[in-house]
């Protein structure tokens, strides 16, 4: 795209440098430490036409810039985002859907595995030199043989799970707001029915309000001794302290996290359980997929500018306007 000097995007906090340089070669770029309007002068206030962010955008920060037309969300949840009181503005929101649904699910069976097979605490027993000292690892309670496995959240990147998990031969079932068309799997319309019928739990939940704290004590104890569940979705979707009990006091088996409620920081409960597989937020960190995502934001702001409509509006603010043959996410899901 030709440089549009007269536009002006704000990247508040930090951000992938490949999305900075590409909003940089084509506007110009406000930086600001996080998205907080005392930060700003009025007149870049009223400059900022567009963000490219990561960040927590809030209501109050949306109403103190008058000018703004678009938000372009590096990631496909955008819980951080008032999408909500940005539709209801005017602002339109867009996300990062599809170029991280496979690696997302990649990372999602990996994790699965791990946490049923122990191979992270497999390969600790090696490097510790135990392999030697103490001979073979111990066998594994927990296997993904014989497992039934429910979806929390069935949208693109619950489909590519679902998908690699029948190939495992695994039965699949899934809960979402609605029954998601074109989708064989069982379906159930709550998220403890969906517990009660499977032993094995993936979230793929979207954070936010409907889903806070959604998969509680009972949904855990619903899975029961052999039950395993791994997040993948957001960490405000689980009461991790219920959680960490289940863990400790072996209401359910295992668990795969890697996503938490107060990233990066993690409940001593659950650094402590033995039976968690934990990862940093890893879920779609490839360089190759975050390049994509940084594309598909730098993309999002290039097409609205040009006055071609936003490339993946958000559910929120579809009406705003966007590119025909855009993809239809799910509702409720990621
Ligand atoms: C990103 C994610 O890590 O896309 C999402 O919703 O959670 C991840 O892919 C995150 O958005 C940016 O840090």
């Amino acid at each position: 795209m030709a440089p549009a000097e007269a536009v002006t995007i704000l990247i508040p906090g930090r951000l992938h440098e490949h999305a900075v340089a590409r909003v940089e070669r084509a506007f110009d770029v406000i930086r600001a430490p996080r998205a907080d309007a005392a930060l700003l002068s009025p007149a870049d206030r009223g400059r900022i036409r567009g963000i490219a962010a990561m960040a927590h955008i809030d209501a109050a920060f949306i109403d103190a810039l008058p000018n703004l037309e678009i938000i372009a969300n590096f990631g496909v949840g955008y819980d951080s985002v008032d999408a909500a009181h940005a539709g209801r503005k005017g602002v339109v929101v867009t996300n990062t859907p599809d170029v991280l649904t496979e690696e997302v699910a990649d990372t999602a069976v990996g994790l699965l595995i791990n946490a049923v097979r122990e191979l992270p605490k497999a390969e600790g027993w090696l490097r510790a030199g135990k392999w030697k000292s103490a001979g073979p690892y111990p066998f594994t309670r927990g296997t993904l043989r014989e497992r039934t496995v429910g979806i929390f959240g069935m949208g693109r990147i619950g489909l590519a799970i679902a998908r690699r998990l029948e190939a495992f031969g695994l039965p699949i079932a899934y809960h979402n707001r609605r029954r998601v068309e074109g989708v064989g799997y069982a379906y159930h319309a709550s998220l403890l029915e969906l517990a009660r019928n499977v032993d094995t739990l993936i979230c793929v939940a979207p954070g936010g309000a409907a889903t806070e704290k959604a998969v509680d004590a009972e949904v855990l104890a619903a899975l029961g001794p052999r039950g395993v569940f791994v997040n993948i979705g957001r960490g405000s979707t689980v009461d991790e302290e219920a959680l960490a009990a289940a863990l400790a006091n072996g209401t359910i088996l295992a668990a795969g996290l890697d996503v938490f409620a107060d990233e990066p920081n993690v409940p001593e409960a659950l650094l402590k359980a033995e039976n968690a597989s934990l990862l940093p937020h890893v879920g779609s960190a490839s360089q190759h997929t975050r390049r994509a995502m940084a594309d598909l934001m730098a993309d999002n702001l290039e097409s609205w500018f040009s006055g071609k409509g936003a490339l993946t509006p958000v559910a929120e603010t579809r009406h705003l306007g966007s590119l025909a043959g855009g993809t239809t996410p799910v509702a409720g899901a990621l």
